[in-house]
């Protein structure tokens, strides 16, 4: 599917015609047909086999032609002509958080800025100051977008890392005489963005029935259709730049003998603290680690299985998801390592959008495709008024979309679909309903949309001035981070915690890849305090339900245990549980 590249390719146009300044009017068409295919649920070229793509919103005639050329050449003539009219260095401009293709074009015509060194320099030296309506605050702002790219740079979300993993695993495990092909590395573990992805590959121990030398199986790699650029293809190991939907990722292939293929899934799983404790405790033993093995002189005690090799380290098994040196080197070896959370325990999704406000599919049609999934309920929570442009629910709205929920819950077997809300906290704190309809509610989410600059008290105050309120049970993601993008809010993150065990308010992990809110060191934060945690996927379709194993993973990364998750309880729990801070 190019969809994602071709809404890509659209507003790449409508950015460069902004900065050279060109017609207002075509900049948002440009913008509109953007947005339009980013949200299409289905390729883009099945509607434009079928005749129907010229029916959706903002696509006319040249548009169309445009996207015919692009599906059937992989450019646009347009793009491309574009494309000459600035330096490219430009666009990496625009990657900065904070920097817009109006500020690319004031930096540009006024003092000649075409990259982010130059752009450092104008800030440092104060020549940026001389801009009109350029002050401190601003000049502050860029600065730390600057370092937020520069820390972010060249990592990427944990969906396009499981993407590009999925290609080349699904590649290899074709491949005649292959045994097993895992993951490593942090897509192994899931943290919450991923430099490389590592995978690794072993023929099994029958050598006869491969039909492949390590080497060959390396050169299959590196040749697959979907392989860009190689970076290094050898006797065992290969590296290639893989091109996903949305995104090129560096990708490292390596083969290892079936009597090491734990021994080396341990080592590149990493993190590289975890195994720096390993290797001590091994050290201790007269034992020697590494990614072949633990020996004991030449003999190898364990390498076969990752299992083996912490048993004979005296430690439990320890879930990749734990990892990272946060004490769990120390839990293993006294066996008080937490039973994590795991995707089957789950038993329902709280947080999803529907036709009523952003979302594009029915409240039944998300409850089917809850069903499918096994689950025993669902909550259904659309934007509130305040949220324009994600279409929010008037009151009125609101109180008609609620009745409609019940009917939904009453028709339909077997599942339990509960009335909610994602209500906007409003800057001063108050929330976008009124108590009288609130109550009417099974469950409301209260989330910052807003103002998400503001100074650290006054986000703090806004969040925890919601949870006093009785009828709110959750806060939707807290720091309002977006992974690559956009910072967390400066949020006093201790004083939320703090105060939602004492309001006895869930905290939301938002389970979308782009925003893991709470991330996993904020979870474990959490759970510490008694905190309840409510995981849920913000889906706007059916299909972005399927989101939950990345609300769960980062739960697991912050230790939670089923217990610590709202998500696990059965409907009859939950509605009880849902009792607990409202008033009587
Ligand atoms: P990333 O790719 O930055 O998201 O993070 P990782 O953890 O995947 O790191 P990567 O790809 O550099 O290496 C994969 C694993 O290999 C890493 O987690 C641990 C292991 N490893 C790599 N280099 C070293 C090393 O110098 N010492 C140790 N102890 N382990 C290493
Ligand atoms: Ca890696
Ligand atoms: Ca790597
Ligand atoms: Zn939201």
């Amino acid at each position: 599917m190019k969809n994602a590249q071709l809404s890509a390719t659209f507003d790449q146009m409508a950015d460069i015609m902004e900065i050279l300044g060109q017609d207002r009017f075509r900049i948002n068409s440009y913008r509109k047909v953007a947005r339009t295919i980013g949200e299409l649920p289905v390729d883009v070229a099945m509607l434009l086999e079928e005749g129907t793509l010229g029916k959706m919103p903002g696509i006319g005639k040249s548009s169309l032609a445009k996207i015919q050329e692009y599906l059937e050449s992989g450019k646009i003539a347009a793009h491309e002509a574009l494309l000459e009219k600035i330096p490219t260095s430009l666009l990496e401009l625009l990657e900065i958080p904070g920097m817009g293709p109006k500020g690319v074009k004031a930096f540009y015509d006024k003092l000649k800025i075409t990259n982010v060194d130059e752009l450092k320099k104008a800030l440092a030296d104060g020549s940026a100051a001389t801009l009109p309506g350029f002050g401190e605050k601003k000049a502050a702002a860029l600065q730390k977008g600057i370092e937020f790219l520069e820390t972010s740079a060249g990592r990427i979300r944990l969906d396009q890392a499981a993407d590009a993993a999925h290609m080349v695993i699904g590649h290899l495990q074709r491949l005649p005489g292959i045994d097993r092909v895992e993951p490593a590395g942090s897509l192994r573990r899931r943290a919450e963005s991923i430099g490389d992805v590592d995978i690794l590959v072993t023929t099994g121990a029958d050598k006869k029935k491969s039909g492949l030398t390590p080497k060959e199986i390396i050169a299959l790699f590196t040749t697959a259709p979907f392989v860009e650029r190689v970076l290094a293809a050898g006797e065992t190991k290969g590296s290639a730049i893989v091109q996903t939907e949305t995104t090129p990722v560096q990708v490292d292939v390596r083969v290892v003998p079936a009597e090491s293929f734990g021994a080396a899934l341990q080592y590149f799983t990493g993190s590289k603290p975890h195994n720096v404790r390993l290797r001590e405790i091994a050290v201790k033993a007269k034992l020697k680690l590494n990614e072949y093995g633990l020996f004991r002189g030449e003999r190898l005690v364990a390498g076969a299985t990752e299992e083996e090799i912490y048993e004979k380290l005296g430690l439990d098994f320890i879930a990749p998801a734990l990892r990272e040196d946060r004490g769990e080197v120390e839990a293993a070896a006294n066996h008080s390592l937490p039973k994590l959370l795991q995707q089957s325990d789950v038993k329902g999704d709280f947080h999803m959008h529907t036709l009523a406000s952003d979302g594009r599919a029915e409240i039944e049609e998300m409850a089917e495709a809850a069903q499918t999934l096994g689950y025993a309920f669902i909550c259904i929570t659309d934007h509130s008024e305040s949220s324009i442009i994600a279409n929010g629910q008037t009151p009125k709205r609101l109180a008609r979309q609620i009745e409609k929920i019940h009917k939904v819950d009453a028709r339909l077997r077997g599942i339990t679909v509960l009335a909610g809300a994602e209500v906007d906290i409003l800057a001063d704190g108050k929330l976008d309903f009124d108590d009288a309809l609130l109550a009417h509610l099974d469950f409301a989410i209260a989330s910052i949309h807003s103002g998400l600059g503001s100074p650290r008290a006054k986000v703090t105050s806004r969040t925890l001035k919601a949870m006093d309120n009785p009828y709110i049970t959750c806060i939707g993601h807290p720091t309002g981070r977006l992974i690559g993008q956009r910072e967390a809010m400066d949020i006093d993150m201790a004083a939320v915690i703090e105060h939602a065990a004492q309001t006895q308010t869930a905290l939301e992990i938002n389970a979308n890849p782009y925003r893991l809110d709470l991330k996993d060191t904020h979870c474990r934060m959490a759970i510490d305090k008694g905190v309840k945690l409510a995981i849920g996927t913000d889906a706007h379709s059916a299909a972005g339900l399927g989101l939950m194993p990345f609300g769960v993973a980062t739960a697991a990364r912050g230790w939670a245990t089923p217990g610590d998750v709202l998500n696990t309880l059965t409907p009859a729990r939950l509605k009880t549980f849902l009792k607990t801070k409202r008033p009587r």
